[in-house]
């Protein structure tokens, strides 16, 4: 397990990952916003009754937001409105949690940035 992740945080910035196949609609995913820049999509693994994904189309070298150059300031600012659409779209009136995991210490397994949405239970802090 920590193998594989110390292989996934190797890869370099551009290498594809599975959420590109999510993308191209080569694998199912339960897709709940999209429009030119952004998808969003639910969790495979929830870890709260509403776990939603939102990723950029395009990842330009964006595998984490560590990986943040000044050209992906539009597209970062674009993510975090829209997981607030996203949000009230699910009926997350009473509050939600934006987790960004990064690395191999911020348990980050997929090298294709995106923002985690979680909510419709009380969540905790800190989180593990
Ligand atoms: P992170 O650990 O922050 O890199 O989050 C990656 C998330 O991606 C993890 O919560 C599980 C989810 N995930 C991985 N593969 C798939 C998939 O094929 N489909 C969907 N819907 N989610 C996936």
């Amino acid at each position: 397990e920590k193998e594989a992740a110390q292989a996934a945080a190797n890869v370099p910035a551009d290498s594809p990952t599975i959420f590109d196949k999510i993308i191209k609609k080569e694998i199912p995913a339960n897709i709940v916003y999209e429009d030119d820049e952004v998808l969003a999509f639910r969790d495979i693994s929830p870890q709260a009754p509403v776990h939603i994904l939102l990723i950029p189309k395009v990842k330009d070298g964006l595998s984490g937001v560590s990986k943040a150059k000044e050209r992906h300031v539009q597209i970062l600012g674009r993510l975090m409105y829209t997981a607030k659409l996203v949000a009230k779209q699910e009926g997350l009136e009473d509050g939600f949690r934006l987790v960004i995991n990064d690395g191999l210490n911020g348990c980050q397994s997929v090298y294709h940035l995106h923002i985690h949405l979680l909510g419709g239970r009380q969540m905790n802090w800190p989180p593990g």
